[in-house]
């Protein structure tokens, strides 16, 4: 990809080239740090069912239309650089549309998309510091809320009410920057639900019935709080650097660990695919498939995996019914 950007001639496109470089510098060296090589355990990871995304942070199932969206940060996280962009595939892995939204087309500013959640058919998409919605059919803006002390806009997670949470895990380009915050988003303004140095650099949100669960980045463990904004107890992992959260449709929470490279299972063994899954970043969920949908952002890719075949599932494991596809919203 960075090779291709290189190769073009016009003095933006050189720009964007040498720019692209840098980033890929910044990512190899971050990668380099993460990711020493390690043996995979468990089973190895099945090959990705998507390729040639751009820093893929996440994947959201869409099940009205039964869609799998995701976002692209394209570049580096914190940069405003207005290239970032959401890509449509469908179930079977077929990508079908690269750039459904994308910065800088149709009126459309995107940056580095990370977290994003459905509200009926609002589509809110977390953007450094700023939460974009669109219009989930058709792609289309449709309004914004800046949340101007945020640093690091991350996951977005949506109550059964239709409340939207989303974290700011409180790191810049040059390090922490103390904003560690879980905001609530209510009309076009954001409120303060949690702040402090106590959320570890939040990261991953779930909504798992009355709790809002909470994977920290700095921390081993996954905090909770009622929806009310009280404390709940946390759960005590093995592994940091947690990113994506969310629940299988037998209520098991998952949970993507960057130091595990990995996906962990809160309160049971084994992690899976420890090391086999680098960069994971915020998995989500196709319940009626009995998959997770996992983002590696480094390599780009996004894998599906089976959770009727997870490590320690085995005895568990029996034909899974896979329905058939809800017909795709036309325009798509
Ligand atoms: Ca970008
Ligand atoms: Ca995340």
């Amino acid at each position: 990809m960075w090779l291709l950007l290189a190769c073009s001639a016009s003095d933006v496109d050189e720009k964007e080239a040498a720019r692209a470089r840098e980033a890929a510098a910044h990512a190899d060296l971050r990668g380099r740090e993460r990711y020493s090589p390690a043996p995979a355990v468990g089973k190895p990871a099945p090959d990705p069912a998507l390729i040639g995304l751009s820093r893929p942070e996440s994947v959201l199932h869409d099940p009205l239309a039964d869609l799998y969206l995701i976002s692209n940060v394209n570049g580096v996280p914190f940069e405003k650089d207005n290239n970032g962009f959401i890509s449509l595939a469908s179930p079977a892995g077929e990508l079908k549309n690269l750039k459904w939204i994308a910065g800088g087309s149709g009126g459309v500013t995107l940056h580095a998309p990370k977290g994003t959640g459905l509200v009926g058919r609002d589509l809110y998409v977390s953007d450094i510091d700023t939460v974009r919605v669109f219009d989930a059919d058709s792609g289309a803006p449709k309004r914004e809320i800046s949340v101007d002390s945020a640093s690091f806009l991350n996951d977005i997670a949506v109550s059964a009410a239709g409340r939207v949470f989303v974290s700011d895990t409180g790191i810049g380009a040059t390090g922490p920057t103390g904003t560690d915050t879980i905001w609530e988003i209510v009309g076009s303004e954001a409120k303060v639900f949690a702040k402090g140095p106590e959320l570890h650099g939040p990261n991953g949100l779930f909504v798992d019935g009355e709790t809002l669960r909470v994977a920290t980045w700095n921390a081993r463990e996954i905090q909770g709080f009622l929806l009310d904004g009280s404390p709940a107890p946390p759960l005590a992992l093995a592994s940091s650097q947690l990113d994506g959260l969310t629940a299988g449709p037998d209520g098991q929470l998952y949970v993507s660990s960057w130091e595990a490279g990995g996906v962990l299972q809160p309160g049971r063994a084994p992690e899976l695919w420890r090391n086999a899954l680098p960069s994971a970043a915020d998995i989500g969920v196709d319940l009626g498939r009995n998959r997770l949908l996992v983002p590696l952002m480094e390599a780009g890719t996004v894998v599906f995996l089976p959770l009727h075949q997870a490590p320690g599932t085995e005895e568990a494991a029996a034909p899974q019914a896979v329905p058939a596809p809800a017909p795709a919203a036309g325009q798509r």
